[in-house]
């Protein structure tokens, strides 16, 4: 059986896993200006899709989990923690959202949504995921909306391996230019059909 060249086999993964990772992480941008609780902030859209503006400020319920609560007969130190916890990764940070296309705001008019932290100016770190991770927040999975909390975890994975994957396919396209500068296509012949 003819077997797939290494380097080609490892272009082809670098090209797909960032497609199965991405999802729709960048329908908004825009900086956090008001931490409400752990779960709740308050964001100023830079830009997003057509269903935001640039300018508004939006109310943003963070999908699929539950901090302690810090109002009312259930306001416990738990709670004040998750908010201290979201204040010093969020407040006057710009962030990516997540939308929800399946219902969008809650009851409440928030906009449901997952954070993404902005890493060089793309989405990086789930902040939703953070939150839960750093004891913060337990998962509450609403089936009315698109987010499947299972799969943060995954994509992490996703995304890492994507990373170690491309690190890999440049060393290896580093090292086969030097060695067709060597050795000619002889040598090149020889990487292909490791
Ligand atoms: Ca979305
Ligand atoms: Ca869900």
């Amino acid at each position: 059986m003819r077997r797939c060249p290494a380097p080609f086999a490892l272009l082809a993964l670098v090209l797909l896993l960032p497609a199965m990772a991405s999802g729709s992480q960048d329908e908004v941008y825009g900086r956090v200006s008001h931490v409400v609780d752990g779960d709740t902030v308050d964001l100023v859209v830079d830009h997003g899709d057509d269903r935001v503006s640039a300018g508004e400020t939006i109310r943003i319920r963070l999908a699929d989990i539950d901090c302690p609560e810090t109002r009312g007969a259930r306001a416990c130190p738990e709670g004040k923690a998750a908010t201290e916890y979201a204040r010093a990764w969020l407040l006057g940070q710009y962030v990516f959202l997540d939308l929800d296309d399946k219902t969008g705001k809650d009851p409440y008019g928030r906009w449901v949504a997952v954070c993404y932290l902005s890493d060089q100016g793309r989405p990086g770190r789930n902040f939703n995921k953070m939150l839960v991770d750093s004891d913060n927040a337990v998962i509450e999975d609403f089936k009315n909306n698109e987010f499947d909390p299972g799969s943060w975890w995954n994509q992490e994975w996703i995304a890492s391996t994507t990373l170690r994957l491309f690190r890999t396919s440049s060393t290896v396209s580093v090292f086969s230019s030097a060695l067709g500068e060597k050795y000619g296509l002889y040598g090149l012949f020889f990487l292909l059909s490791v």
